[in-house]
């Protein structure tokens, strides 16, 4: 192509994007945007933010986004925001630009002639405003706005994340916080599922006190603010009688009670719970004689009563007892022919904490549960004992591109620690949003640059901290992610270079062991999100002495190699003591497992630790 005419198919993908002529002379590479649009290009220099603007909007604009909007462009040095005049021109609603056909679609423009919003409904001018968000650059002591032109709509139509493990469920203060993150984040569902949230699951039947109602209230006012649909999840299954009209009722009155105060999503999991056996005798009459497909039988018939009463609400969700295979059974197959269609059916991958999510498997459990699934990720969970005393910073990974054909969504199942399961929560909603473009590499930094508040020490120090907590366990004896793989290769080349004699190996590996003991001083003192300091606090201690406990063992090394042996064998014993506090660092009582020692590169950092001593003092 000759170079009028490449800029003739350039101009011509502009104007196709609604850009002027004149802006198309675009600088400076693409913007990062998380999660990754499905459409993004360089159409225009940047675009200075004036203290004046014109704020257009109409009866189609969201509110949310309008106030999410008008935050912003304060925020950035705006003082004025008028609805006409002088000024650069800002339009929020449902048209500007070739606003994609995608429900939560989005177009967004940047250029000198103004910056113009077109959502395909609510959610999508919020997503164009938290794309927007994102633009925003120094310029001077002002604020600039990069020139591009997005298209972009989420892949799936359910993201988010489920409260739904054992032990202490979060505060109200960690589900505010999420609920905020999600909106962040592009992801439109919260499940509350807590499992020993009492109300949910043990007293499933007793109505709330006013007080717990009143918390709910604010949490759905909350999620509403951040275009979050707040799930509501009734566990009957403990102790429900199918047949029993006074506890259908029960589960009516409870939906109804939280309906009231605008929740219009519901859920009704059955998961771990004994289905071959009835709570009550009248179910063996009115279902047959207990066993998997009467047990589909009754969960199907409660299921389909509570579709016919919420019509109007979101489709109602469920999760299957058979949660995490893919084999048919008669329990299916009750599910498969007699569910109504509407009924969103999750499940967990297999193995419940699995080890990898593909494509073909999604496709052959939709084929059993005849309709799309909706994934219940159980990652970053850490409720149980494979993952005693460990706090899940790995990236959400192998989950396989293409799921999207057979999810209807992603929920993750997260830590009890709030904060820091925003780590991994920020991959998935990545993922759920656009599944071809994710790159494990590439989302997770961003996701500690986030919880950095974008300070570049503080990430890089997340960075060395996370990867220290980095191993993800399964059910099973088989970690699915690795420990410390940047540690791991590290003192793998210090050993090589180590016993090949290069006198460099030493400082550069002591160079890293400075970097880990320092990591939680800075973390503490950066921009690091004060929730996330505190949620990993046992983590940050026990790093630290770990830490120090490396760089003294490595001294005490570098005493020895020069012959200095009693200054080697005092650096010795030091980093024992070292060794025994890092040691001795508990979790608080925080989760199902209780108080545990806080475990930091365990089978690595240890074992180096114990080889280094070995090769000191042989
Ligand atoms: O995964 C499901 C559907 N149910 C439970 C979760 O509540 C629990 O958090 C995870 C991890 O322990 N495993 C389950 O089976």
């Amino acid at each position: 192509m000759n170079a009028c005419r490449a800029l003739f198919a350039a101009l011509v993908v502009v104007a196709a994007l609604g850009i002027a002529p004149a802006d198309a002379m675009a600088s400076g590479p693409v913007p990062v945007v998380s999660p990754s649009p499905q459409q993004i290009a360089r159409t225009s220099p940047d675009v200075r933010v004036p203290s004046a603007i014109v704020l257009v909007t109409d009866g189609s604009t969201d509110a949310a986004a309008k106030d999410l909007l008008t935050a912003l462009l304060r925020e950035h040095g705006v003082r004025r925001i008028t609805s006409g005049g002088p000024g650069l021109t800002v339009r929020l609603g449902s048209s500007g630009g070739d606003v994609p056909a995608q429900a939560e679609g989005y177009a967004l423009s940047v250029s000198r002639t103004g910056i113009t919003i077109g959502g395909r409904d609510g959610a999508g001018q919020y997503y164009g405003v938290q794309t927007l968000r994102q633009l925003f650059v120094r310029a001077g002591s002002g604020w600039a706005v990069r020139g591009v032109a997005v298209r972009d709509w989420p892949d799936m139509a359910l993201r988010g994340s489920i409260e739904g493990f054992y032990g202490p469920p979060w505060t109200n203060a960690d589900r505010l916080r999420q609920l905020a993150f999600l909106g962040e984040v592009k992801a439109n569902t919260y499940v509350y599922s807590a499992k020993d949230d009492e109300y949910l699951r043990a007293r499933w039947r007793d109505p709330y006190p006013d007080d717990e109602l009143a918390t709910l209230g604010q949490l759905v006012r909350a999620a509403n603010a951040h275009h979050v649909e707040f799930t509501y999840a009734l566990s009957p299954g403990v102790s429900i009688c199918f047949s029993s009209p006074s506890d259908v009722a029960a589960v009516e009155a409870k939906f109804q009670a939280v309906y009231d105060l605008g929740v219009r999503s519901f859920s009704l999991p059955f998961d771990d719970i004994s289905y071959t056996k009835w709570n009550c005798d009248a179910d063996q009459a009115a279902f047959g004689a207990p066993g998997q497909a009467a047990a589909g039988r009754a969960q199907v018939s409660l299921l389909n009563t509570i579709t016919a009463k919420f019509g109007g609400t979101r489709p109602l969700q469920t999760v299957p007892t058979e949660y995490s295979d893919l084999k048919d059974s008669p329990y299916k197959t009750e599910l498969r022919e007699h569910l109504d269609p509407s009924v969103v059916v999750q499940w967990t991958g297999t193995d419940v904490v699995p080890p990898s999510v593909t494509t073909a498997e999604a496709a052959q459990v939709s084929t059993v549960y005849g309709r799309k699934v909706f994934l219940w990720d159980n990652y970053p969970v850490n409720d149980y004992e494979q993952s005693a005393g460990r706090l899940l910073l790995a990236p959400y990974a192998h989950r396989e591109a293409g799921l999207s054909r057979y999810l209807s969504g992603i929920v993750v199942n997260p830590m009890n620690q709030e904060a820091a399961s925003e780590v991994a929560e920020f991959g998935a909603a990545d993922f759920a949003w656009n599944d071809r473009a994710y790159a494990p590499e590439r989302s997770w930094p961003r996701a500690l640059a986030r919880l950095a508040g974008g300070d570049p020490a503080a990430t890089a120090a997340l960075t060395v901290f996370a990867d220290l907590e980095h191993l993800a366990p399964t059910f099973g004896p088989a970690p699915w992610q690795p420990q410390a793989p940047v540690l791991a290769a590290k003192t793998a080349e210090f050993w090589s270079r180590w016993t090949a004699g290069d006198p460099w190996a030493l400082p550069a590996m002591r160079a890293y062991a400075t970097r880990i003991r320092d990591a939680p001083g800075v973390i503490r003192s950066g921009r690091v999100q004060s929730a996330f300091v505190t949620d990993a606090a046992p983590w940050l201690d026990a790093t630290q002495w770990w830490g120090e406990a490396a760089v003294t063992r490595l001294d005490a090394l570098a005493a020895a190699t020069h012959g200095d042996h009693p200054r080697a064998a005092r650096l010795t014993a030091a980093a024992d003591a070292l060794v025994a506090r890092a040691e001795s660092v508990k979790t608080g009582n925080t989760n199902r497992w209780g108080i545990r020692q806080a475990l930091v590169a365990d089978g690595v950092l240890d074992n180096f630790l114990t080889r280094l001593r070995t090769t000191t003092t042989p």
